[in-house]
């Protein structure tokens, strides 16, 4: 029997990109997001290319109820994930703490922070109920560091990362994995959205550099899922050789 990965965020970036490397693996899946074309135009194009089963579910992980009711709503044969990709996830503005911007707050901390805690406690409870699982967390190197007007973004990447060690305890005696991926600057539609929707100033961020791209960081997440079953990889910072820290980078 096929494998089943639910990839939150799977509509753009690093979420779209590990839904085909883990259907060219044969894995059949369960694609979320909010924006509904995307996905079903996702779903049809993987079907057609790989053959894989794919479902997909419509949700704003900042709403528990949305989360709870689309997730607890599926087919029982779809709860049987076997690789969860807490990919969704954003950061809005980049401004010093006192001229941050009260909604781009909330739309971090619930999102990156809160979303993340929804979709793993119902998905972690299929797991334990299937025996078996591994959930890979999408922190980021603002996770691990913290840059000028970063402060929010960075508080809720260091969250994940303090879940992602949490998760893996709580989940010990379970045999669930569990796993932290923190990249550093991958392009994406990343920026754009921390940026508003300003396209030049987010094209601005890559420049004279040679960045990650999705499909870096979706074998990345590839690798650590298909390690033999006793092994399971805490985490793995993935950095673009230009970049030596979140704000050293070296640009040509
Ligand atoms: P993209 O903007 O390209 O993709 C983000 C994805 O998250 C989209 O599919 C979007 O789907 C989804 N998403 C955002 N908000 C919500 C929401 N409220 N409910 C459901 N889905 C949501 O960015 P990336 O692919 O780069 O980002 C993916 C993850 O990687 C994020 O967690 C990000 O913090 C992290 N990351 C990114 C880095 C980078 O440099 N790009 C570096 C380090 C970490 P939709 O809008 O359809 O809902
Ligand atoms: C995205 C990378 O450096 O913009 O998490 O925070 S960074």
């Amino acid at each position: 029997m096929s494998k089943i990965a639910l990839i939150t965020g799977a509509t753009a970036g690093i979420g779209e990109a590990c839904a085909h490397v883990f259907a060219r693996e044969g894995y059949n899946l369960l694609l979320t997001g909010r924006r509904a074309e995307r996905l079903e135009y996702l779903a049809k194009q993987l079907t057609q290319q790989y053959g894989v089963d794919v479902a997909t579910s419509v949700f704003d992980v900042r709403n528990k109820e949305q989360v709870i009711d689309n997730l607890e709503g599926l087919p029982e044969e779809w709860k049987k994930v076997d690789v969860l990709i807490n990919n969704a996830g954003l950061s809005q503005g980049l401004d010093p703490l006192q001229n941050g911007k009260y909604l781009d707050w909330e739309t971090m901390i619930d999102t990156n922070i809160k979303g993340l805690l929804y979709v793993s406690k119902v998905v972690s409870n299929w797991m334990i109920i299937n025996k078996t699982g591994h959930i890979i967390n999408i922190g980021s190197i603002a996770g691990k560091e913290v840059y000028a007007n970063g402060n929010v973004y960075c508080a809720t990447k260091h969250a994940v990362d303090a879940l992602n060690k949490g998760m893996r305890i709580d989940l010990l005696t379970h045999g669930i994995k569990v796993t932290g991926i923190n990249p550093g600057a991958v392009e994406t539609e990343f920026s754009e959205v921390r940026f508003h929707g300003d396209k030049e100033r987010a094209k601005k961020v890559y420049e004279g550099f040679t960045p990650l791209v999705a499909q870096d960081i979706a074998e990345t997440i590839w690798f650590a899922a298909s390690r033999p079953a006793h092994v399971n990889i805490n985490e793995l910072t993935v950095m673009p050789l230009a970049q030596a820290t979140a704000t050293n980078i070296f640009r040509k």
